[in-house]
């Protein structure tokens, strides 16, 4: 063919086929994830970890969900379909109930508090489970930031009693909807990228995302108030194809790993000066931003997780010892 007689020329020339070899051997890395392109974390991904592999491989991302739908990344990376994604706890404890404890309400204190547990000796199980089980490798813990009540209505939400029936858009997994359920709410499961039309034609009353998420989606556009809960410090993580990663030499995976921890920290830090400048603005753009009376929200929350079903699947005396995690 053309293309063997020109590699073939190219041989002899001495220069081409040794390049264009290296380019077919170099692994894709697609990443697929319900994010945007805006989205910190994808910012991160693109500055910090795209072009640190870029040697060895290389960093496709495919962001909105068009790869893969919301829910169904893991699986793709467990049966070699998909090399990444930015997955989460809930998602995990589809397939290893013991992750459920990480969907808890009012567990992790903060970004800081979540970065420590996670690089703790306390996840060694759960990510060695992780990788035996679904061929997949946690990375780095990437911060959502802290999720909040995100209304189209406009009553005063003070207690959990005050969200009574109203329909709040969960992420459809179980994990997800007992949290909508245990603030008080009446959960609706739907993917992320159909809420923002779901609150302009009020098929939900409100959804729950950190800040920076109802910014970039820009959710404030068709609600009318934040009611600040922080019932979780939500965190996702880096997701890494084991198979992919056992073929990389010892160099070439440190590289990968400097490189996720590196845009995990940039995007953390991205979305935690985000989470304080975008008070102002959404109060600029009209909606009531307020505090609830959040010890009751942290009790009623605190107090269902630890009595449901999720809990029995919890590593005894692990809650004590995240809370132990200063
Ligand atoms: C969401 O669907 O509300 C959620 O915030 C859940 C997170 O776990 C994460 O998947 C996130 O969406 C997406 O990355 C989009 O930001």
């Amino acid at each position: 063919s053309l293309l063997q007689a020109s590699l073939a020329g190219a041989a002899v020339a001495g220069f081409g086929l040794s390049s264009a070899r290296a380019q077919a051997d170099k692994p894709l890395l697609r990443m697929s994830a319900p994010l945007t392109p805006t989205d910190q974390r994808a910012i991160g991904l693109e500055k910090h970890f795209g072009p640190a592999v870029a040697g060895f491989a290389t960093y496709q991302p495919h962001y909105n969900a068009t790869l893969f739908k919301q829910g169904t990344e893991l699986e793709a990376i467990a049966r070699g379909n998909l090399e990444m994604s930015i997955t989460s706890a809930q998602e995990l404890a589809t397939l290893i109930p013991a992750w459920s404890i990480f969907t808890a309400g009012y567990l992790l204190r903060d970004a800081e508090h979540q970065k420590k547990v996670f690089a703790s000796d306390l996840m060694d199980g759960l990510k060695k489970t992780t990788e035996d089980k679904l061929g997949v490798k946690l990375l780095s813990v990437m911060y959502l930031g802290r999720r909040q009540l995100n209304l189209r209505t406009e009553k005063e939400i003070k207690t959990p009693e005050d969200l009574a029936g109203m329909k709040l858009r969960m992420p459809n997994s179980e994990a997800w909807l007992f949290l909508g359920k245990a603030l008080g709410a009446n959960p609706l499961p739907m993917a992320f990228t159909e809420i923002y039309t779901a609150l302009q034609t009020g098929a939900i009353d409100g959804q729950d995302n950190p800040l920076p998420t109802d910014k970039d989606s820009k959710f404030y556009e068709v609600t009318k108030q934040i009611v600040l809960t922080s019932h979780l410090v939500d965190q996702n993580y880096l997701a890494f194809s084991k198979k992919v990663w056992d073929k990389f030499t010892p160099d070439q995976q440190a590289t990968v790993q400097k490189a996720a921890d590196a845009a995990a920290e940039a995007a953390r830090q991205a979305q935690l000066k985000l989470e304080d400048d975008l008070v102002d603005f959404f109060k600029q753009q009209g909606l009531k931003v307020y505090a609830p009376d959040v010890a009751a929200f942290r009790k009623k929350v605190q107090a269902d997780y630890l009595t449901s079903k999720f809990a029995k699947d919890w590593p005894a005396g692990l809650v004590d010892k995240i809370n132990a995690i200063q």
